[in-house]
């Protein structure tokens, strides 16, 4: 079973963002200065660079996200079924391909103008040929706003989450709203739940860990249910 941290998934930023970290990246680390009168081979090259260096970018920062967020299909099914509780496997699971299909767009690009800047017969060719690349790949990151944006909001919801063991002994609480249940784990565990007069006071899941008997447990203090079919809830920007 892979090994996934939750909390370390790093800040997914948006198509603009996204675009312009690895624009200016390009910018920064390939060589600025080209001659007309250079030989063409060199202009060839030097443009080339810039195409493969930002691809190779672009398609780094898209597979960093890829590997980072948890696969269903890899994690626990506990983790499996609460992230489709919370965040919906369908949109999940999409958003991700997507990502996955503007890498591979992002490459295709790529080879396809590297094979068009090799006939370039001058440097403004050669530069305006650079260019639909790179206006090319931003098109392509402009189309992933959506997922990238769905997924910094599944990013910051996991990273506050409480870590919860599957594989440890547990008390699970539930139970009608309104009943005693966070009332309970306050008493058992150091946990400081929101106790109130009312009912639907705990929205989340909450975790504790107690001592009964020698033996360690994780309790945990979860929202108060009602005897209604589940509904898939998707965080509001969706
Ligand atoms: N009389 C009595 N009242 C209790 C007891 N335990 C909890 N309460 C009261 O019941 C009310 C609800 O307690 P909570 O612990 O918030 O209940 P809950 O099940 O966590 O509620 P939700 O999180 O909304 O589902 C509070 O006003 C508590 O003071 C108990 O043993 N006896
Ligand atoms: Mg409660």
């Amino acid at each position: 079973m892979a090994y996934y941290n939750f909390k370390k998934i790093a800040v997914v930023p948006n198509s603009k963002d996204f675009t312009d970290i690895v624009l200016s990246k390009t910018q920064r680390k390939t060589p600025t200065v080209i001659h007309r009168h250079y030989k063409i081979s060199r202009i060839r090259s030097f443009y080339m660079r810039k195409v493969k260096f930002t691809q190779s970018n672009f398609s780094e920062k898209l597979s960093q996200i890829l590997s980072e967020f948890p696969k269903l299909e890899d994690v626990h099914p506990f983790y499996a079924d609460l992230i489709n509780v919370l965040y919906d496997k369908d949109h999940y699971k999409l958003a991700l391909g997507q990502i996955n299909t503007a890498r591979h767009l992002v490459d295709n690009v790529a080879k396809d103008y590297v094979r068009l800047l090799k006939f370039g017969d001058s440097l403004y060719r050669c530069k305006q040929l650079k260019k639909a690349t790179l206006g090319r790949m931003a098109t392509i990151m402009k189309r992933q706003n959506q997922s990238l944006q769905y997924l910094e909001q599944v990013r910051q919801h996991l990273s506050r989450l409480p870590t919860i063991d599957p594989n440890t002994r547990t008390l699970l609480i539930t139970g009608f709203p309104n009943v005693g249940k966070s009332s309970f784990i306050n008493k058992i565990t150091r946990a400081d739940v929101e106790v109130q007069p009312y009912a639907f006071t705990t929205k989340s899941l909450y975790v504790g860990h107690t001592d009964y008997k020698y033996l360690r447990w994780q309790v945990v203090d979860t929202p108060g249910i009602l005897d209604h079919p589940l509904r898939i809830k998707t965080p509001s920007c969706c």
